[in-house]
């Protein structure tokens, strides 16, 4: 088979006093961070959409990136390119996980049954392919926002007919997913939502969607998908309103329909952002319930209202994601998804490793410092202080459920006015971490 990235080696940590652009200064694979080594802590996973499908086209140009990997494209055979252009890409870089979306394997057939068929042809060669190198599917999803049947989104279309034709497709997405051994199935409530309310009933595509998830559930289960679904949470773009909005609206739906045990959030960077969020608040929100799944590592511009899919290169949100990471305990079967691409006019083979070197180094970096930040326990010593009141009998109290208006007007009155709460000290707490960060 013929070797599409001849010209860039293996890379290897070199540390960060390189000068090698094509080797890691800070993602050493086998680097102990608080007792494991820093690829498990890292599940780091390419996206098959923006790395082996995507050439940089925007609403004003065409692409310029070639992706065909010496295929025509729109052929099987440049579906096939594909994948041994992604398995030699994740070898080079010590990537062990991929992700996709049905249409991103092979180009869409006429028939749901041609589709089908070819998705078959597909999996079985990427399946021999993971067999020889060990390399997994993290998670898998079905496109049910790129084709025009998809204008109203899938769940929350108008049309029972465009309704069933995602059921389908969720179905075979949830099969590839099961044969490639999948840890997830992703929701990524692509047109889900609305442009005007004029013309929508809300409640009807919120529950209808919740029922196509429900029976994904029951499927997925029944053809023995044992890993997590989840909710992958954006506010806006394409549609005006995604009712997805944000973490805590997702949890609130999970919750409602009674779909929160199969499901987790995959939170991404720049879709909380666009929610008016930081990245670390929807990561907090989604640990908070016991429900942070996985992470499509990105990150927006701040001059941009839109999901941009910047590689990671801003250390700092990278140190406070890997804080809720490693304060959750991890990631179990989720991991660090590049939902990024490159930049329109870094269109060479040689950009697409250079933004997964950035990408892999920002979040080594990240891990190196959170895990800092947590050894040197000024920061959680200071939260746990802050709260210190509630320790006394009322406040105890108060956290068991264990009072009433009553008491604590009573409680009011004996101590008098209250004393002002203590210093938030947020300038010390940021001068802390800038330390971390840069010493
Ligand atoms: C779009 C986006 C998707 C999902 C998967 O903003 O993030 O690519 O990650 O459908
Ligand atoms: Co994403």
């Amino acid at each position: 088979m013929k070797e599409m990235f001849r010209h860039i080696p293996k890379i290897k940590y070199e540390g960060s006093s390189s000068k090698n652009p094509l080797a890691f200064k800070y993602y050493d694979p086998d680097r102990i961070i608080m007792g494991k080594t820093m690829k498990e802590h890292l599940p780091f996973a390419m996206a098959w959409w923006h790395n082996l499908s995507a050439t940089g086209s925007d609403m004003f140009g065409v692409g310029t990136a070639d992706k065909s990997f010496g295929a025509g494209i729109g052929t099987m055979e440049h579906a096939k390119a594909k994948v041994d252009a992604g398995f030699e890409f994740m070898d080079k870089l010590g990537i062990e996980y991929f992700c996709f979306h049905d249409v991103d394997l092979i180009p869409e057939g006429e028939t749901l049954a041609e589709t089908n068929a070819r998705l078959d042809e597909i999996t079985d060669y990427i399946k021999e392919k993971m067999v020889d190198t060990g390399k997994k599917l993290l998670w898998g999803t079905a496109n049910l926002f790129s084709n025009p049947r998809y204008m109203n989104g899938a769940g929350s279309s108008n049309s029972l007919d465009v309704y069933c034709h995602a059921a389908a497709q969720i179905k075979k997405a949830i099969d590839i997913t099961v044969k490639l051994k999948g840890k997830g199935y992703v929701f990524w409530g692509g047109r889900e939502g609305y442009e005007t309310l004029l013309n929508t009933d809300m409640k009807f595509e919120i529950e209808n969607i919740a029922r196509l998830m429900k029976m994904a559930v029951e499927y997925g289960r029944s053809i023995g998908f044992k890993g997590d679904f989840y909710i992958e949470p954006k506010p806006k773009e394409p549609m005006k309103h995604q009712y997805d909005f944000d973490a805590a609206t997702a949890i609130g739906f999970l919750k409602e329909y009674g779909l929160d045990k199969d499901f987790k959030l995959n939170i991404e960077a720049n879709h909380a952002t666009l929610a008016g969020h930081t990245f670390q608040h929807d990561l907090r929100i989604s640990a908070m319930h016991g429900m942070l799944g996985s992470i499509d590592a990105n990150q927006g511009d701040d001059l941009l209202g839109w999901d941009t899919d910047h590689f990671p290169s801003n250390v700092y949100d990278a140190a406070l994601c890997m804080y809720e990471v490693l304060k959750a305990g991890g990631l179990k079967n989720g991991g660090l998804n590049f939902d990024a691409k490159n930049r329109r006019p870094s269109y060479t083979m040689e950009d697409m490793f250079y933004g997964f070197i950035l990408g892999m180094d920002t979040f080594a970096l990240g891990l190196i410092k959170a895990a800092k930040i947590i050894e040197d326990g000024r920061m959680d010593q200071f939260v746990q202080e802050r709260y210190a009141s509630f320790h006394n009998e009322i406040g105890v109290k108060i956290r068991n459920n264990q009072t009433n208006l009553q008491e604590l007007s009573e409680y009011a009155e004996k101590i008098g006015t209250p004393e002002l709460p203590g210093s938030g000290r947020q300038e010390y707490l940021e001068s802390i971490i800038n330390s971390i960060l840069f010493d």
